[in-house]
């Protein structure tokens, strides 16, 4: 009786409790760079991240490098693209920063510095809290946080964004996206007000930090940072979700649920509220992309662009097989040799013939 209640009361409900069921992971984060080579040396060198994949598309006059600390498949990554001829971009005022947990922030600072690092907060206590923090800005002038940390599956750990409505962002991404809180935080004496939201423990995983501004209610965008990428089991029912719930909070569906044609993965991409975009990816497809035609026998994350990466997989894969069937092939000769003596003895004792000399 009460369930029926409910449903009369919120015919949606089923629905809504999908984005909680759902196999949801925060994939990558996109945005755009104007030398690649320059941010791929910056982020190998200074901050200790793997080159993970890189991709050229001519006919779109782009490339794409893939980095972050551990494979794609488990790890959230940044997804860099270069616009042919594009060297500079406007990052605005509203992205805030990507975060990096560390160790130790004042080595990290110093080892940034000499490779030409741009430290724009030396590090020290965060004003109003404990931890150590410094910021330094990457080759295109987006800003990292360093947060000292012990050792954690996953260092690159926040990706920061100042929304308008701090209330209205949690419930959009608590209701379209299914995101936990997971904590607020409040600085009256410094004007603003965060809240970490994601899907896990915010020291084992990557989370959004929102920043609330008091009386800040808008920022502007520029045309530098792009989206992040969250893995879904249904982009279907998943945009039905989004969309009930722009409906509710504000920000619209800009891509509705589909394959991208040519490459065939199924996406949806849609803006919060505050003109943030977000697209939920296939689990399936995703996986796809990565591993290429061949299954992921062996955990290698190739390193030229995709085609020659999977060439060296394909490579990769028939020595694995091959060297496994052979040792395998091995065993079996050695078995049944061993069985053939063994009835051969057994042989010789049953019927008393003695071994000639
Ligand atoms: N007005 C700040 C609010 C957020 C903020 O202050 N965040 C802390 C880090 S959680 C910070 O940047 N603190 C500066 C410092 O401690 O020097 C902004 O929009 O970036």
């Amino acid at each position: 009786m009460a369930e029926e209640a409910a449903k009369a009361m919120e015919p949606n409900a089923d629905l809504l409790e999908w984005p909680k069921k759902d196999k949801r992971r925060l994939l990558h984060a996109v945005y755009r760079v104007g030398d690649l080579e320059r941010t791929i040396k910056f982020y190998t060198e200074g901050f200790g991240m793997k080159l993970l994949r890189q991709r050229d598309i001519p006919e779109e006059k782009y490339s794409n490098a893939f980095l972050g600390f551990g494979p794609e498949e488990s790890n959230f990554v940044v997804e860099l693209t270069y616009n042919y001829g594009v060297t500079s971009y406007d990052i605005g005022t509203g992205f805030g920063h990507f975060a990096i947990a560390t160790e130790d922030v004042y080595k990290l600072v110093e080892k940034l510095r000499a490779i030409g690092g741009n430290i724009t907060r030396e590090p020290g206590p965060v004003k109003g809290g404990a931890s150590i923090i410094a910021f330094v800005k990457d080759p295109d002038g987006y800003t990292f946080e360093l947060i000292q940390r012990r050792p954690t599956p996953e260092p690159l750990c926040q990706v920061m964004l100042r929304v308008g409505d701090l209330d209205r962002s949690i419930k959009f991404y608590e209701k379209a996206l299914g995101m936990k809180l997971l904590r607020k935080i409040d600085r009256p004496e410094h004007k603003y007000t965060l809240a970490m939201i994601g899907y896990d423990d915010e020291y084992k995983t990557i989370v959004l930090e929102l920043t609330y501004n008091y009386g800040v209610t808008e920022y502007t965008k520029g045309n530098a940072y792009a989206q992040v990428a969250i893995g879904t089991d249904d982009v279907y029912k998943s945009g039905e979700v989004v969309n009930l719930v722009t409906q509710e909070l504000g920000g619209k569906i800009t891509r509705q649920p589909g394959p991208v044609p040519g490459i065939n993965t199924k996406i949806t991409s849609f803006l919060d509220p505050d003109g943030w975009k977000t697209v939920l990816v296939d689990n399936e497809d995703f996986l796809k992309e990565l591993h290429g035609f061949l299954p992921p026998l062996v955990p290698f994350q190739p390193c030229a662009n995709d085609h020659a990466g999977n060439s060296v997989q394909a490579g990769l894969w028939v020595g694995v097989t091959g060297l496994t069937c052979g040792l395998w092939g091995g065993r079996l000769i050695g078995r049944l040799g061993w069985l053939t003596c063994e009835l051969a003895s057994w042989f010789v004792s049953w019927t008393g013939m003695e071994a000639p000399p």
